[in-house]
């Protein structure tokens, strides 16, 4: 008896702008209009602007901690930007704020969020994500149920999720991917390899060439794409996408792009990674190779440029000032977001400030009564 073949696959890679800001001409009649371009490029450098001010507030004392998104924000915001305002999910992680911001999360809740302010997670009603997601991998199995649900209800909505590639180790990521299959739900699994994973190499963190493979073992459709082409990746979840609204099911994709920063203002890259690497990674700044094929096509110069930083500046100023603005939370706030009805006992506690819970009184703590 012949041995047959069991199974076969490929997967395709896509870029339609190389490093250079050139473009393949077929491709690109299927992506961004120009006009689309010109306003996501901004988007692209107001983020950076906001990476580098944060940067700035957490090391003098203003911020606790705080992810740098600088790198990646093509990827997010062309995945973001193909996904649709007020209908469709967004379950992120925590590098992909521009396409927050974009689905109409103010862009102070971020910064409240990094001061350790529980009100930067209040997604305001009518804005469709889930709060940033610091436990690796959890928001994949939101995006699964929240997309369960659309189909159930016959919602033409789809759920799109952001995680990196050290976030594809966990458990919560195969558990998702089969659900999701299997169930046929409408969910995109957006992956941001950025290479690292804190301090672990992707090579370290597992066996596979590709992450976008991992997607073959649940019969997902699945791609890899240049992660620091806008165009490519709108294209590419755009058509994920569609494919799950018109009930095609869940899609993978396989952003491959570059942290530039710090994984965080916690942590410090020098100690584990070439400075040959960040610097070939460096020359495919997402941003730098736009703005080239912008200025090419005429449609950019320095004093566009110098505009932009001004407002971008201006603009994050703004958010600054409202995040660091706010009025103090009121101690009733830690009563008022879990229950639509308090439970009767959280209520007498919360019209009293005193607990009946054995050992939790202040006199049974040995504190005066109303200390
Ligand atoms: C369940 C869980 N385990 C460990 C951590 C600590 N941790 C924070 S970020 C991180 C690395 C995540 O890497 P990746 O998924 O590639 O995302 P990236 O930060 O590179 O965007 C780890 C292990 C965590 N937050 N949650
Ligand atoms: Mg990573």
């Amino acid at each position: 008896m012949p041995i047959r073949t069991a199974y076969q696959a490929k997967i395709d890679y896509v870029q339609i702008m190389d490093e250079h800001g050139v473009v393949d001409e077929k491709l690109v009649k299927d992506t961004l209009s120009d006009e689309q371009v010109l306003e996501l490029y901004q988007y692209m450098c107001r983020c950076r602007a906001l990476d580098e001010t944060a940067f700035k507030l957490q090391r003098s004392g203003r911020m606790g901690t705080y992810p740098q998104n600088k790198g990646q924000e093509a990827a997010a915001i062309g995945a973001g930007f193909a996904a649709k305002r007020g209908v469709d999910w967004l379950c992120p992680c925590y590098r992909e704020n521009a396409a927050l911001w974009m689905h109409g999360l103010p862009m102070h809740y971020v910064l409240l969020h990094w001061m350790g302010d529980e009100r930067g997670n209040q997604i305001p009603e009518g804005v469709r994500m889930t709060p940033l997601c610091i436990p690796i991998g959890t928001q994949m199995l939101h995006a699964t149920g929240i997309a369960w649900a659309m189909k159930l209800k016959k919602e033409p909505s789809v759920a799109i999720t952001f995680f990196g590639d050290g976030a594809t180790s966990e458990g919560d990521f195969h558990e998702a991917m089969n659900f999701a299959s299997t169930f046929q739900t409408p969910t995109v699994f957006f992956c941001q390899n950025n290479h690292w994973a804190i301090s672990v190499p992707r090579e370290s963190q597992m066996n596979s060439e590709t992450v976008a493979q991992k997607a073959l073992a649940y019969g997902m459709p699945t791609t890899q794409v240049d992660g620091n082409d806008l165009m490519a990746v709108y294209k590419v979840t755009r058509d994920a996408i569609e494919r799950a609204r018109a009930g095609g099911g869940p899609s993978f994709i396989e952003a491959v792009t570059y942290r530039l920063a710090d994984h965080t203002t916690a942590d410090d890259a020098r100690r584990y990674r070439d400075p040959k690497e960040v610097e070939a990674w460096q020359g495919k700044d997402p941003i730098i190779r736009l703005r080239k094929y912008l200025t090419v096509k005429g449609l950019w110069d320095d004093q566009k440029q110098a505009e932009l930083d001004e407002a971008a500046k201006a603009m994050v100023t703004e958010v600054v000032r409202a995040a660091e603005g706010i009025a103090k939370p009121t101690v009733h706030d830690i009563f008022d977001y879990t229950y639509a009805q308090l439970p009767s006992e959280l209520d007498v506690q919360k019209r009293t400030m005193r607990t009946n819970s054995l050992g939790q009184a202040p006199e049974q703590a040995g504190l005066a009564s109303g200390a």
